[in-house]
C-alpha cells in the first residue's frame, strides 16, 4: 500500500532572497507540526536544513534541501508535504531553479524589513515561466510591530512589481502578533482587527479577483452577493494555475505567529500533484517529432514515470538521486529503464528525505519525491519508466533554464600528485550544480572552473577539501584571445635540408586574406578557421603535397603567429612552389607551409581577438551613476537603461570578459550588496591598439625547434 494518496501531497518549494528566512521558517514549521521538540536557529547552527558544514560555516543554505511530514488540524485531512527549502544566494540560484519541475507551488519569502530583492525577482519571474503557481509568504513581521504603514507600502510594492493579481490572503493583527484569515472570513468583528486595510475589505478583494476565471460563478456571484468558500475552492484552483492570483501571507518564523495559519492554507489551498500544472515532458525525437507529453497522475495504477531533478555527493553514501514520481507507484526492489535502454535498474531501496537523514520506504505514488542511492546512470533530467512497450522511450523533460556561468578561475593542484583525484571530486561537483563548470583550456594551457560569482567558487574550493580533502592554488584566469588577420600579404619559404644521404627539399609561395566576418567581427562561418586554396599551376608543386602544406599552416594556427593565441578566419592561397624528385617530402612541405604562412600573417596586419560579454546588472537607481563609471573604465559599452519598480534599475552593457574578473567584488562594494550582475558570451572584437602591444610584448614563445 502507498504510504500517501496523490491527492494528498503537497509539494511546495520555498524561495527567495538570502536570509529572508526561509530555513528558519522550516524550523518553526517542524516545531509547530511537533516533527521536532524545538525549533532550531542558524545562528546556533541546528536547522535541519543546513546541515553541511559549509553552510553552518556561511550562515546560508547552499543546496536545495527537503523535509517531509504529515500534517492534519481540526478541519484538515491529513496531509503529507514535501517542503524545499532553497538557497536564496543569488550564486547558487541554479540549486533553487533546479527544484522546481518537482514541486507544484512556489512559495517565496520576502523579508518584511527587506522587501523585494534580486532572486525574489529572478524566482518570481521563472515560476511565472514555469508555469508553476506562486505565493508570497511575508516573513519577520515581528521587526515591524513600531513600523507604522511599512507592510501596507510593501503590499503596494509587491503589487506594482508583480502585478495587482498578489493580493493578501490573510493580514497581520495590530501587533503583528498574529495574523487574521480574509478567506474563511468575511466580515470585521470582534477580534484584535488587522494592522492595515480590513477583514472585509481584503475578503472583497480576493473574491473580485478569483470570480473572473469563472464565468458561471460570476453570475451567482452578482446576483447573491456572496459565496461561500466551498463555492470558490474550485476557482480559487484554477485562479493559481492561471497566475490570476499570487496569493500573499503574513508570517513570523521567529515568534510562529501566522505559521499555523500558513500551513492549514497550504493544505487546503495549494495544488495537489493531481491539480497542478501539467510538466514539460516532451515525447519523440528532439527537433523531429517532438510533442508535449502529460503524465496522469491520478491513476497509481499506470505505468511508473519519474524525473531525475537533483542529483548530489553524499560522503558516506555516495550517489543520491532526487526523484519526482509523475505518473503510476514505484516500488521499492522494482526495476526502472532509462529511455530506449534494455537494461533493467533495481532500485532496492527507495528513501524520503528529512535534512541529513534518509528513511526507507516501500513505495512511492505518483506525485511523491523520493531519493535513490548509488546509481550511477541517473543524472539532472533523467527520465525513468517502466514501460513495456516501446512507448515511453523518448520520453525526455524541458530543462528548466539555468544561468550560464561566466565567473573563472583558473586553478592548480596544490600537491602534485593530486590531478586525477581533483578530476573526479569536480565531475561529481559538476554533476550537482548546474551551475558550475569545468574546461581545460588549451590556447592558455590552464584548467578553469567556473561558477556565478564569487561566494559560489569559494563553496567550491572548500568542498574540495572538506570532502575530499584536496586543496589547489588559484588564480584570475587568462582570457582566450583569438589571432586573426586584417589586411593581405604574400611570402614564401625555401625548406632545405642536406644531411649525409638523401635531403629534404620543399618551397612554398602563399599569400593571406582575412575571411569574411559578420557584424560581430566572427568568421561567418565559425568552423571555417582557415581556408585552404591550392591555385598553383603546372605542377611546380605536386598534389601529394598539398595536405602537408595545409597541416603546417594549421599547425601554426594551433600556436598563432604574434602571441601564441589560435588564429581563425584566414584564408591561404597557395601560389606557386618547387619540388626536388628526390628529396621533396612531407615534411619538408609541412616545414616550408608554416614558416611561408607565419611570415604572410606578419606582415598581414594581425590582430588579437577578444571575446565580448553581455553584461545585465540590477541595482539601485541611485547607484547607477557609480556602475556607469566603473563599466567605462573597463572599455564596456552601456546599452539601454530600464527602470524597474522599487527604484531598482538595470543597465544593459557589452563589456571585454577580460576587464570582468573582478566585478562581482566591485558592484559588490559600489552597491552595498545591493546590486547583481548576470553575464553571457555576446561576439569576438578586435583587441584595442593598447591592449593589444602589451599582450604581444609579455608573449615569448617556445624556441622553435625546426
Ligand atoms: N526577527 C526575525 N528574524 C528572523 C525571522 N526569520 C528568520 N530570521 C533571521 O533571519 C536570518 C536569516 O534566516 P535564514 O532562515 O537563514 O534565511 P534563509 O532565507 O534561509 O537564507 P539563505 O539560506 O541564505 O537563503 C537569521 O538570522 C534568522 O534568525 C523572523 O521571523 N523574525
Ligand atoms: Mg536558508
Amino acid at each position: 500500500m502507498p504510504r500517501h494518496s496523490t491527492q494528498l501531497i503537497r509539494n511546495i518549494a520555498l524561495t527567495g532572497h538570502a536570509g529572508s528566512g526561509k530555513t528558519t521558517l522550516i524550523e518553526s514549521i517542524l516545531a509547530a507540526t511537533q516533527v521536532i521538540g524545538k525549533a532550531g536557529s542558524v545562528e546556533t547552527k541546528d536547522t535541519i536544513c543546513d546541515f553541511e558544514p559549509e553552510e553552518q560555516e556561511h550562515g546560508h543554505s547552499l543546496n536545495a534541501a527537503f523535509v517531509n511530514f504529515d500534517f492534519t488540524d481540526d478541519e484538515t485531512e491529513p496531509k503529507h508535504f514535501n517542503l524545499v527549502d532553497t538557497p536564496g544566494f543569488p550564486d547558487f540560484l541554479g540549486q533553487s531553479l533546479s527544484v522546481f519541475p518537482a514541486v507544484e507551488t512556489c512559495a517565496v519569502v520576502i523579508d518584511a524589513e527587506r522587501g523585494i530583492q534580486t532572486t525574489t525577482r529572478r524566482v518570481m519571474r521563472v515560476a511565472a515561466e514555469r508555469r508553476l503557481p506562486r505565493m508570497i509568504i511575508v516573513n519577520k513581521i515581528d521587526t515591524q510591530s513600531d513600523q507604522d504603514g511599512a507592510l501596507a507600502a510593501l503590499v503596494e510594492q509587491i503589487r506594482d512589481t508583480f502585478g495587482k493579481e498578489c493580493l493578501p490572503l490573510n493580514l497581520p493583527t495590530p501587533d503583528c502578533s498574529d495574523v487574521v484569515d480574509l478567506w474563511e472570513k468575511a466580515e470585521d468583528g470582534d477580534g484584535p482587527g488587522t494592522r492595515f486595510s480590513s477583514i472585509s475589505e481584503g475578503h472583497q478583494q480576493l473574491v473580485d479577483q478569483i470570480v473572473e476565471v469563472d464565468e458561471d460563478l460570476m453570475s451567482v456571484y452578482l446576483e447573491e452577493g456572496t459565496l461561500t468558500k466551498d463555492q470558490l475552492h474550485d476557482a480559487f484552483e484554477k485562479a493559481l494555475r492561471e497566475a490570476h492570483l499570487v496569493p500573499i501571507v503574513f508570517v513570523s518564523a521567529r515568534t510562529g505567529a501566522g505559521v499555523d495559519d500558513l500551513l492549514h492554507l497550504m493544505a487546503n489551498l495549494c495544488p495537489s500533484p493531481i491539480e497542478g500544472n501539467p510538466r514539460p515532458f516532451l515525447l519523440g525525437e528532439e527537433g523531429k517529432d517532438e510533442r508535449e507529453w502529460h503524465a496522469d497522475p491520478t491513476d497509481p495504477s499506470k505505468t511508473f514515470v519519474g524525473h531525475v531533478f537533483k542529483v548530489t555527493t553524499d560522503q558516506f553514501v555516495g550517489k543520491v538521486a532526487m526523484i519526482r514520481v509523475h505518473q503510476g507507484t514505484l516500488k521499492a526492489g522494482d526495476s526502472v529503464q532509462l529511455g530506449d535502454s534494455r537494461k533493467p535498474i533495481k532500485l532496492a531501496h527507495l528513501n524520503k528525505v528529512f535534512g541529513k537523514t534518509m528513511e526507507d520506504v516501500d513505495s512511492a505514488v505518483a506525485g511523491d519525491i523520493i531519493a535513490v542511492a548509488k546509481v550511477e546512470e541517473f543524472h539532472r533530467d533523467t527520465v525513468i519508466h517502466q514501460s513495456k512497450n516501446e512507448s515511453l522511450n523518448t520520453l525526455h523533460f524541458k530543462p528548466v533554464p539555468m544561468p550560464r556561468p561566466m565567473y573563472g578561475v583558473a586553478i592548480e593542484a596544490k600537491n602534485r600528485g593530486d590531478e586525477v583525484k581533483i578530476g573526479s571530486a569536480m565531475a561529481k561537483l559538476v554533476e550537482e550544480d548546474p551551475t558550475f563548470t569545468v574546461q581545460r583550456i588549451a590556447a592558455t594551457n590552464q584548467t578553469v572552473v567556473s561558477g556565478m560569482g564569487d561566494l559560489h567558487m569559494r563553496v567550491i574550493l572548500e568542498k574540495l577539501h572538506n570532502r575530499f580533502k584536496l586543496d589547489l592554488n588559484t588564480q584570475p584566469p587568462k582570457v582566450a584571445y583569438k589571432e586573426s588577420i586584417t589586411g593581405k600579404a604574400s611570402a614564401s619559404h625555401r625548406h632545405k635540408k642536406q644531411t649525409g644521404g638523401s635531403g629534404q627539399f620543399g618551397e612554398v609561395h602563399l599569400s593571406v586574406e582575412p575571411l569574411p566576418v559578420d557584424e560581430f567581427g566572427n568568421a561567418t562561418d565559425p568552423k571555417i578557421g582557415l581556408d585552404f586554396v591550392d591555385e598553383t599551376v603546372g605542377g611546380s608543386i605536386p598534389r601529394q603535397f598539398m595536405p602537408a602544406i595545409e597541416k603546417g599552416i594549421r599547425q601554426a594556427m594551433e600556436h598563432g603567429a604574434i602571441a601564441g593565441y589560435p588564429m581563425t578566419g584566414v584564408r591561404v592561397r597557395v601560389t606557386d612552389g618547387k619540388h626536388h624528385p628526390v628529396d621533396s617530402k612531407e615534411i619538408a612541405f609541412i616545414s616550408a607551409g608554416k614558416k611561408a604562412f607565419i611570415e604572410a600573417v606578419k606582415n598581414a596586419k594581425p590582430v588579437l581577438l577578444e571575446p565580448i560579454c553581455s553584461v545585465e546588472i540590477t541595482a539601485p537607481a541611485t547607484k547607477v551613476g557609480d556602475i556607469t563609471a566603473d563599466l567605462s573604465g573597463k572599455r564596456a559599452h552601456m546599452g539601454d537603461t530600464e527602470y524597474l519598480p522599487g527604484d531598482m534599475m538595470l543597465i544593459h552593457a557589452k563589456a571585454p570578459l577580460a576587464e570582468m574578473g573582478r566585478f562581482t567584488s566591485e558592484l559588490k562594494s559600489i552597491t552595498g550588496g545591493q546590486g547583481t550582475f548576470v553575464m553571457d558570451y555576446s561576439h569576438d572584437e578586435n583587441t584595442p591598439g593598447n591592449v593589444q602591444a602589451e599582450i604581444i610584448a609579455a608573449y615569448s614563445p617556445d624556441h622553435d625547434d625546426d
